[in-house]
């Protein structure tokens, strides 16, 4: 049975032939991506039993998602169809700044299969009985952003799971996504979280600060608090004391998106493995960076058993 189960949107992604601005694009690639789903993939194909609990529209691009899921080894039982609504798309539009070429996210995914997602399909099996069995549940901050329905599952999460099932939120911040500008539903969601992700900028944009001791006081189920300061670090602290550093690697960023779903597989894997803080944070950079030296939004490849013994091993000095 799956030990990991993540809940949320999966889409098609779409971007510009020859990196024009989408005025002036004519033909376009395209990919498979959504947060929840671009972990799972990860996780599964990093040899972990991992199932993704989603819908889909009965279209060719849900056959297409579902197709890459399977492939990647995960449990797609508690993926449902609909018929009525399709497949959520995003447009990745490369935007010149002064910081270099950045990505701006164009959502079309409003009346998406999976924006209906909601309490009633998790209580239902297949998914009750994978959330119920499963070790760690994972989700973010988009998914609270779909719907009401979405919002009131994410606001319920530990209701629908075990009582040993640990909670996982990655942050996620998408302004894009929450028009209204009242994310009382995101909090709702970290309220739960035994384990969160966040960007240092987001978490100052969510709490007003950037503090894990606030942070700890504040959010009662919290144990493990992942900080990522993007290019320079990521740092876990834990409620009982110890934080751990882990510097990022410097890479040539060919398309960031997916690098912090990349990431937080990573981390996830190395708990699952039962590794240290400091080697979970190694393989959150090293999925990390197999991200960002290509352009879709899911590593290129990973690491094997061995290599992540490898990673293990490096010393301090030398990573
Ligand atoms: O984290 C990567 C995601 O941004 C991308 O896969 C699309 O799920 C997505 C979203 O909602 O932004």
């Amino acid at each position: 049975p799956a030990t990991l189960v993540t809940i949320g949107e999966a889409m098609i992604a779409l971007y510009p032939d020859h990196h024009l601005p989408l005025s002036d694009a004519r033909s376009f690639g395209s990919d498979v991506g959504g947060a929840e789903f671009n972990v799972a993939t990860s996780l599964a194909r990093l040899g972990l039993p991992t199932a993704w609990v989603s819908r889909l529209g009965a279209d060719g691009f849900g056959d297409r998602i579902l197709g890459s899921a399977r492939e990647a080894g995960v449990d797609t039982s508690a993926v449902e169809r609909d018929p009525a609504r399709p497949t959520g798309l995003y447009v990745k539009e490369p935007v010149a700044g002064p910081a270099g070429v950045r990505t701006r996210m164009h959502y079309y995914r409003s009346r998406s299969a999976a924006s209906v997602l909601g309490v009633a399909q998790l209580r239902s099996e297949p998914a009750a009985a994978l959330l119920r069995g499963a070790a760690l549940v994972h989700t973010s901050g988009i998914t609270p952003a779909l719907s009401a329905s979405a919002a009131e599952a994410a606001a319920n999460l530990r209701s629908l799971i075990g009582p040993d099932t640990l909670v996982s939120v990655d942050l996620n911040l998408r302004p894009a996504l929450w028009i209204d500008g009242d994310r009382s539903a995101l909090q709702a969601l970290v309220g739960q979280a035994d384990l969160l992700f966040a960007g240092h900028e987001e978490t100052e944009a969510q709490f007003g600060h950037s503090d894990p001791a606030r942070l700890f006081a504040d959010l009662p189920h919290l144990e493990t608090l992942v900080l990522k300061d993007e290019e320079r670090r990521a740092s876990a602290y834990r409620r009982d004391g110890g934080d751990t550093h882990v510097p990022s690697l410097t890479v040539e960023v060919v398309e960031p998106v997916g690098a912090g779903d990349a990431f937080a597989a990573g981390f996830l894997a190395g708990r699952a493995e039962g590794r240290d803080d400091s080697t979970a944070l190694r393989f959150g950079h090293a999925l990390a960076a197999l991200t960002l030296i290509g352009h879709g939004d899911r590593p290129l490849t990973v690491p094997t058993e061995g290599e992540r013994d490898a990673i293990a091993a490096v010393d301090d000095a030398s990573w």
